[in-house]
């Protein structure tokens, strides 16, 4: 592992300092530099209902795997989700497939230990992996290095960043890590409920300020996820939220339903 690598996953990133001026990512200069991410397009009714149909499928727990020598050969297209511990990747799953026994969550940081492989109507697999930062292990990097850097049926990796904490330096490493690989990865925003509309618009803006500015590989759209709160305007935040990342991770592995 290379020190950069190590450190990036250094269960006391506090020691060696989020806020290290030396470490901070590099600024990517491109000769066309975006303002912003592209508006998207709301989904269409029948796009929606296609990625509700699909996760509404038999979904099942393939295989955990503590070791990255023993990587499965699955054909399906696969997409995986990685962030600092307790960001909500194991909860974003169960959202997900709206099935919230599959996979195990829990509020104390470094609960899952392994990278826990799902099968989402024999069509996907969708791939849960243990966090970096607060209370994680070296040899959890490892494994998650070694996926990262040899895994040919990774379409795209979601990072999860929870919207009330920020991008931290551990963050940003890994994209940059993933812009020299290079591998494309696209950023969710967790745990919307816990801010107010304004103060999310806040921290969406600013993430995405520094994604436009610095990150490569970054798919340019950040998608959102948060439990479940009516908003003001009657219409379920939480479910337009999650039909959202189902379509793009629909679109990661490839699939395209023949909708308008
Ligand atoms: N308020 C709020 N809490 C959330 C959300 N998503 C997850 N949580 C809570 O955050 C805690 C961690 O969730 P997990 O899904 O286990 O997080 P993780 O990223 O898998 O954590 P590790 O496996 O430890 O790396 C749990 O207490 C969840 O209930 C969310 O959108 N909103
Ligand atoms: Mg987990």
């Amino acid at each position: 592992m290379y020190p950069s690598q190590r450190l990036f996953f250094q269960s006391a990133v506090k020691l060696f300092g989020e806020h290290n001026s030396h470490l901070a990512a590099t600024k990517r200069t491109s000769a066309y530099r975006l303002v912003s991410f592209p508006e998207q397009q709301p989904l269409s009714l029948s796009q929606k209902n296609a990625a509700n149909k699909l996760f509404s499928k038999p979904t099942r727990f393939l295989l955990s795997i503590p070791d990255p020598k023993a990587l499965p050969a699955y054909r399906n297209p696969e997409v995986a989700f990685v962030g600092r511990s307790n960001v909500g990747k194991s909860s974003l799953i169960n959202r997900l497939v709206n099935n919230s026994k599959l996979v195990k969550t829990s509020s104390k940081p470094g609960h899952t230990r392994a990278l826990n492989f799902f099968d989402i109507a024999g069509q996907i697999t969708l791939v849960d992996m243990p966090g970096y930062g607060f209370r994680s292990r070296e040899e959890w990097g490892e494994l998650i290095l070694e996926y990262l850097g040899t895994r040919k049926q990774l379409k795209r990796l979601f990072i999860l960043v929870d919207a009330s904490a920020g991008l931290k330096e551990t963050d940003r490493q890994l994209m940059q890590m993933l812009d020299d690989q290079p591998l494309s990865y696209q950023v969710v925003l967790t745990k919307r409920d816990r801010l107010t509309a304004d103060a999310f618009d806040k921290a969406r803006s600013e993430i995405e300020q520094y994604l436009v500015k610095n990150a490569v590989c970054c798919y340019p759209q950040l998608l959102a996820t948060g439990k479940r709160r009516k908003a003001k305007n009657h219409v379920d935040q939480a479910e337009e939220d999650i039909t959202s990342v189902r379509w793009a991770v629909m679109a990661a592995a490839g699939i395209k339903p023949n909708v308008k």
